[in-house]
């Protein structure tokens, strides 16, 4: 049995890697995490009791209380999702990106390292440490190409720099000391549990309320998504066969226009609020001001981890989505706190004149 540590795991992505290691492996799990407003212990209800997991508040810079937690647990791994994560907040407000993202990763690395040496030599060899990253640290694409391990970093906004840095940080600390460190940067996520600031959930709660849908400029930009379960699939598939000093890429092969994403979520809206086909997307679509700095197209080849792993996403876009709608419809307890409490859906991310 495997004994993981996990950064995040409060989070969108990183409570679906917690609820899944519970429920489909015997692995037993350690949750670290600050609980930031994008923390929610809610996400992890269903796994709470479970003998196999242990919640850890904590904040990944406190290096005496992660070196006692790593001392006390002797995990087999860590999966590092902790961030800050929303690109707009970045661009109002970079400070603590820099420090989680960037001196965060630091101080989990070198806690890591003083850990991983007191291991006998097969356990270090066995080690993994797993950086989850984003395809946002290789910038924007124009109309064709893709981006794979072999493209050149050029993060664009504070939030992809801060990552960019990031797996900087966790590549030298497998070139230099040694420790088998593994980074997957992956496209956009989406589905269950999704904190409403993101273009998806923020999306579906304003249509179930009847408000406008905030598209930025034009609507043209294009993200590359995956469900959130394939992610976390994938990142359990190299926790435990990612080769140490392996980047691989993560996508969905789902390339959507943002508009064409938005007008699919309203075509999803039509029957449920008994209106003609297009009434939803002609009454509540508006084209507001662009993001600063707006990154055009991602688009991942996935290639590696398919052929070394075996690993492709499962569930369509299409599927995808209509699954989402139906979460956020049956699970009002879970966003409704948010949306009353610390985020109520304003707009993010323009700066202050
Ligand atoms: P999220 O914002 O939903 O969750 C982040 C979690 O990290 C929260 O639970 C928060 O409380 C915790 N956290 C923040 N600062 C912390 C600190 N200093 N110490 C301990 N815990 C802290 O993020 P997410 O969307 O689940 O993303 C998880 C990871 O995956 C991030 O590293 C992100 O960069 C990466 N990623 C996200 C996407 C996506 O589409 N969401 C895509 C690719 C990569
Ligand atoms: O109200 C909105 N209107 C809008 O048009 C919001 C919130 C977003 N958008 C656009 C901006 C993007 O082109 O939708 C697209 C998606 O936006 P976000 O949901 O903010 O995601 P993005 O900026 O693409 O970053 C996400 O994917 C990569 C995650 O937030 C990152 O953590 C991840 O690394």
């Amino acid at each position: 049995m495997k004994k993981l540590v996990v950064t995040g795991g409060a989070g969108f992505i990183g409570s679906e890697v917690c609820r899944q290691v519970i429920a489909q492996t015997g692995w037993s799990l350690v949750n670290l995490d600050k609980l930031t407003y994008a923390g929610n212990l809610q996400s992890l209800a269903t796994i709470e009791s479970d003998p196999r997991y242990e919640f850890v508040h904590g904040d990944i810079c406190d290096r005496p209380l992660v070196d006692a937690m790593l001392a006390r647990i002797q995990p087999d791994a860590v999966m590092h999702l902790a961030a800050e994560s929303h690109v707009d907040r970045s661009i109002t407000g970079s400070a603590s990106f820099i420090q989680t993202n960037i001196v965060g990763t630091h101080a989990l690395l070198e806690s890591t390292l003083g850990y991983w040496k007191t291991l006998s030599t097969d356990k270090k060899d066995q080690f993994r440490f797993l950086a989850v990253s984003t395809d946002e640290v290789y910038g924007s694409l124009g109309p064709t190409g893709y981006f794979s391990e072999t493209t050149a970093f050029d993060p664009r906004s504070p939030y992809s720099a801060s990552k960019a840095a990031s797996d900087h940080l966790v590549s030298a600390w497998g070139h230099t000391y040694g420790l088998p460190v593994v980074i997957s940067n992956c496209s956009n996520n989406y589905g269950p549990y999704h904190f409403p600031e993101k273009l998806i959930p923020l999306m579906i709660i304003n249509a179930m309320n009847d408000k406008p849908l905030p598209v930025y400029g034009d609507g043209s930009n294009i993200r590359d998504w995956l469900f959130v379960q394939d992610h976390a699939r994938a990142l359990r598939l190299l926790v435990e066969h990612g080769r140490p000093g392996e980047t691989y890429c993560i996508g969905g092969r789902a390339e959507r226009t943002n508009i064409d994403v938005v007008t699919a979520l309203c075509g999803l809206f039509d029957p449920i609020r008994s209106r003609p086909a297009g009434e939803t997307a002609k009454r509540l679509i508006t084209f507001v001001q662009d993001r600063p700095g707006h990154d055009k197209r991602y688009a991942i080849d996935s290639t590696k981890i398919e052929t070394e792993l075996g690993w492709k996403p499962s569930v369509s876009f299409e599927h995808g989505l209509r699954c989402t709608v139906d979460w956020y419809l049956a699970n009002r307890t879970w966003w409704e706190p948010i949306i009353n409490g610390v985020y109520a859906g304003t707009r993010l991310g323009l700066p202050v004149a």
